[in-house]
């Protein structure tokens, strides 16, 4: 069925056409990974990285573990989506207060455009993980703004326009360690630097996503709701599985959650999903869309190594969703 999609149009948007005789809701680029591990000089590996259309190209904010395994941010460029010139020096953010400018250590970013400028959320090292928040105009200069929250907490995911006048953001209050609990909560903010009216979103639910939920690229507003793609994660004798699931969330009330795949719709199967330096895990964070078509190409993680591309039709999806529900 044909929905009605709000967003961008991008008609060059990186794309393969669904292979003959895939019978998946998703399917992965034949180029995957497109982004090696080694791609840097001195780094360890490239995953959980946000991308968004750029001056005609692409820019992203990069994950990028060095040999010493601190997690650092970095900017990169694209003119395709698939071949990334990474800048090797870390992102330095200009900063107001040294106390939370202070750089421990910085994953798994999402960039969303908001009115004027690039937000960027990262889970910020601040006495363990917190959300951090900052902003580029120009993907030159970086501004880091106040942590969003106490720690710890992390996958803070913003909304790509006020709801009610107001901004807003997904997140998952954690633990300092690797976490084996975790659900998806809701906050408002007016400036974008105190959060509050803090609602409930969602649980952990049976199966694939048992353990923990957290929030992955920025929600796209359609005629059936916010859809959002999360990750679920379920803990197995050999440690966890991170697997990818969506939902539609109400338009005007997101932390009311309308319909929500049971059954997963990315899971760790392929080679560079299985192993790495954490195996089984995919980990989307980013998503290209052109609304005309519905095309939506998904940026994820693979194994806490290297970074990879899936496609989909938002149409399909929603289909999928809504007769796949919980
Ligand atoms: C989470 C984060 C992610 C990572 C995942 C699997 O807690 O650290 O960056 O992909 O674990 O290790």
């Amino acid at each position: 069925m044909k929905h009605t999609i709000n967003g961008s149009t991008l008609p060059n948007i990186i794309w393969e056409e669904k292979p003959e005789g895939c019978n998946e809701i998703i399917w992965r680029s034949k180029s995957n990974p497109i982004i090696p591990r080694n791609l840097l000089p001195g780094g360890n590996s490239i995953f959980n990285s946000a991308v968004v259309p750029f001056e005609g190209g692409y820019a992203g904010v990069f994950r990028c573990d060095d040999k010493t395994l601190t997690a650092r941010l970095h900017k990169g460029f694209s003119k395709d989506g698939l071949h990334w010139n990474i800048d090797p020096t870390p992102i330095k953010f200009t900063y107001d207060n040294e106390l939370i400018g202070k750089f421990e250590y910085g994953y798994d970013p999402r960039v969303c455009w908001i009115e004027d400028r690039y937000y960027i959320t990262w889970c910020n090292g601040y006495y363990g993980p917190t959300i951090g928040m900052g902003y580029t105009y120009d993907f030159n200069e970086f501004f880091q703004m106040e942590n969003a929250f106490l720690p710890y907490n992390r996958n803070g995911v913003l909304f790509p326009r006020r709801i009610h006048g107001r901004y807003a953001m997904l997140s998952r209050p954690s633990d300092d360690r690797h976490t084996d609990f975790g659900d998806i909560f809701y906050s408002e903010s007016q400036d974008m630097i105190y959060w509050g009216r803090h609602r409930h979103v969602m649980s952990p639910a049976g199966g694939w996503q048992c353990t923990k939920v957290g929030g992955g690229p920025v929600p796209i507003e359609t005629g059936e709701g916010w859809l959002i793609l999360y990750h679920g994660v379920i803990t197995t004798c050999n440690g966890f599985i991170y697997r990818a699931g969506a939902a539609l969330l109400d338009i005007d009330q997101p932390w009311k959650v309308k319909y929500r795949t049971a059954p997963y719709i990315l899971s760790p199967q392929m080679l560079y999903e299985c192993v790495g330096d954490v195996p089984n895990v995919v980990f989307p964070v980013a998503t290209l869309l052109d609304a005309p078509t519905g095309r939506m190409t998904i940026y994820y993680g693979a194994a806490d190594t290297c970074t990879c591309l899936a496609y989909c039709y938002v149409d399909e999806l929603i289909d999928f969703i809504k007769s796949n529900s919980l």
